[in-house]
């Protein structure tokens, strides 16, 4: 799946936050057949023994899809289920006991807040990483935004080396100016969950990330 994650440009996220177990499914099926290039379980408090079905159903419709499928924060989960790969914050430890009990194919991501955080993850080897928030999100609240203004030395960075997903409070309204100051690919989780129709609201961020507006 790393050729995916390379080619990813929409990278979605079934957040338990938003989403109740019955509907996540579902949901998470729409923003694939919408264009999401990634898809992460994120299920902040959850127990993850109570989450090996759902993550499980999830696998298996990335799989149909061949699109990655990412877990947020539980190692063993992603293990038990075969997800392709683990997403952690700058909080969650090293990826390099995780690096030992998976293949090579395997991929690991960090969320970062900062350019000095996106070099960090570089230099750690991460296969791609989120960097936000720009914009405030009740997604996390509390979490100071970081403006649009390293975006551009973010791409640098991020330019043949490993992808970087611009994330955050990025809706249809912000999108285009996230775009316009160099962004091209983003994470967009409650304005995708929240929508009517998750799925041509996918698509239709997608195709503005492909016309680079
Ligand atoms: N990390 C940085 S911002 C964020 C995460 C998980 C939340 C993004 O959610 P939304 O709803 O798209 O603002
Ligand atoms: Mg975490």
């Amino acid at each position: 799946m790393r050729g995916a994650i390379q080619k990813a440009k929409l990278y979605a996220i079934c957040d338990l936050g938003y989403l109740s177990f019955d509907r996540a499914v579902a949901v998470s099926r729409q923003l694939l057949e919408g264009g999401a290039g990634v898809l992460q379980l994120r299920a902040k408090g959850a127990d993850p023994s109570q989450l090996i079905d759902l993550a499980r159903q999830l696998r298996n419709l990335c799989e149909d899809f061949g699109v990655p499928f990412i877990v947020n924060d539980h190692g063993e989960l992603a293990l038990e289920v075969g997800a392709h790969g683990l997403h952690l914050g700058q909080d969650d430890g090293s990826f390099d006991p995780w690096r030992k009990l998976v293949g090579g194919d395997f991929l690991f991501g960090r969320s970062t807040h900062s350019i000095e955080q996106v070099r960090g993850a570089i230099a750690e080897g991460v296969d791609y990483f989120g960097f936000g928030p720009l914009y405030p999100t009740p997604t996390k609240e509390g979490r100071v935004s970081i403006g649009l203004g390293h975006i551009r030395e973010m791409e640098e960075l991020a330019e043949g080396r490993c992808p970087g997903f611009c994330i955050g409070g990025i809706q249809s309204g912000n999108l285009s100016e996230v775009i316009n100051t160099g962004a091209k690919r983003v994470v967009v989780v409650s304005h995708l969950l929240l929508a009517a129709c998750p799925r041509s609201l996918a698509s239709e961020i997608l195709k503005k990330l492909r016309h680079g507006n």
